[in-house]
C-alpha cells in the first residue's frame, strides 16, 4: 500500500511533467508563429547574371533582376513603371539582403546585395541590384543561375551540367536538321552559332534532357534565324520536345530565346524551364514553360527590360 506522502510525491511529479509539456508546446507555438511572421507572403525569383558586371579588389559583382513574383500560387509580373520599380527595390534590394542561390533546381550557395541600381526618371530601364555571389558551383561563361527568398523551393540535388562532346554533337545535329527543314543551305549553316547548351533532368527520372539555342545571322540579304530546342529522350533517341524557330529579315523583329535555369516552381515534381527572350536593341522578357500532359506550354511571360 502506498503511503500518503509517496502519493503526494507522485502527484507533484505528475504535475511537474504536465507543466513541462505545456511550457514546451507553448514555446513551440510562439516560435512557429514568429517564424511564420518572418516568412514573406511573396516569393521572388531573380535571374543572377553578368548582364551588369562590376569588379573591385574584393572580386566580381554580378546582378540580380526579378523574373517573376509568386503570390498565392499565381505568377505575377514584376513592376514595369518607374515608381513601382522604386517601391520594389526598397523592399527587395536593401543592402546586405541575402538570397538563396539556385542552379539546376538545387541550392548551390547564396547572393548578398551590394548595391541597388536605383531607378531614376531619366534612367529607369533596369530593375536590378548588384550582388556578391558565394557558390559551391563555378558557373561557366554565360551561365545563369536563380536567386530567391523562398525557403521551400529548390531543394533537389542540382544535376545541371554542360553537355559532353558526344551530347553536344547530338544537340548540334538536331539543330542543323531543323535549320535544313527551314531551307537553310549548307553554306549558311557554316555560320551557325550554338549557345546556352545544358544537360538537366526536369523530372528526376535519371534520364537527362538537353537544351540549346542556335543563331544564324546574316545582315545583308538572308534573314536572321533563331532556334531554341529542348530535347527529350523518346524510345532511346533524343527528339525535340520544344522546338521554337524564328526567322526574319526585319531587324526590328529580332527575337531569340535562351535557357536560364530549371526549377520546380509549383512543386508538382517536374521542373519548369525559365527562359530569357531577347528582342531588338537588347530588350528582354522572361518566360516560364511548364510540362502538362506530356506537352510544354508557356504559362508566364513578363519582367525584363524595355529599351
Ligand atoms: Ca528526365
Ligand atoms: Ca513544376
Amino acid at each position: 500500500m502506498p503511503t500518503n506522502s509517496s502519493m503526494t510525491n507522485h502527484l507533484r511529479l505528475f504535475l511537474c511533467f504536465v507543466c513541462l509539456v505545456a511550457i514546451i508546446s507553448l514555446g513551440r507555438q510562439s516560435l512557429s508563429a514568429k517564424e511564420a511572421s518572418k516568412q514573406s507572403p511573396r516569393t521572388v525569383i531573380f535571374e543572377v547574371s553578368s548582364i551588369f558586371y562590376e569588379s573591385d579588389q574584393s572580386g566580381p559583382h554580378l546582378s540580380i533582376a526579378p523574373i517573376v513574383v509568386i503570390e498565392d500560387g499565381q505568377y505575377v509580373k514584376p513592376p514595369a513603371k518607374c515608381d513601382e520599380k522604386e517601391t520594389f527595390g526598397k523592399s527587395w534590394f536593401r543592402l546586405g539582403t541575402v538570397y538563396r542561390l539556385l542552379f539546376g533546381g538545387g541550392e548551390v550557395g547564396h547572393v548578398k546585395v551590394t548595391k541597388w541600381l536605383v531607378p531614376s526618371p531619366d534612367k529607369c530601364l533596369e530593375n536590378a541590384a548588384m550582388v556578391r555571389m558565394k557558390s559551391s558551383r563555378k558557373l561557366g561563361r554565360g551561365e545563369v543561375a536563380l536567386a530567391t527568398n523562398s525557403k521551400s523551393l529548390g531543394h533537389k540535388k542540382s544535376l545541371r551540367r554542360p553537355p559532353t562532346m558526344e551530347e553536344k554533337a547530338k544537340i548540334l545535329k538536331l539543330g542543323q536538321e531543323i535549320f535544313r527543314a527551314n531551307d537553310v543551305s549548307e553554306e549558311q549553316m557554316q555560320s551557325m552559332n550554338a549557345y546556352g547548351l545544358a544537360v538537366i533532368d526536369v523530372d528526376g527520372d535519371g534520364i537527362n534532357e538537353m537544351l540549346g539555342s542556335f543563331q544564324i545571322y546574316h545582315r545583308k540579304v538572308e534573314p536572321d534565324r533563331d532556334l531554341f530546342l529542348l530535347l527529350e529522350k523518346q524510345e532511346g533517341e533524343y527528339r525535340p520536345a520544344i522546338s521554337w524557330y524564328h526567322s526574319t529579315s526585319n531587324i526590328m523583329e529580332t527575337h531569340s530565346k535562351t535557357f536560364i535555369d530549371n526549377l520546380d516552381l509549383d512543386q508538382d515534381g517536374i521542373d519548369e524551364l525559365i527562359i530569357r527572350e531577347m528582342f531588338v536593341c537588347e530588350a528582354t522578357r522572361y518566360q516560364i514553360y511548364k510540362k502538362k500532359e506530356r506537352q510544354w506550354h508557356v504559362v508566364y511571360e513578363g519582367g525584363g527590360n524595355q529599351c
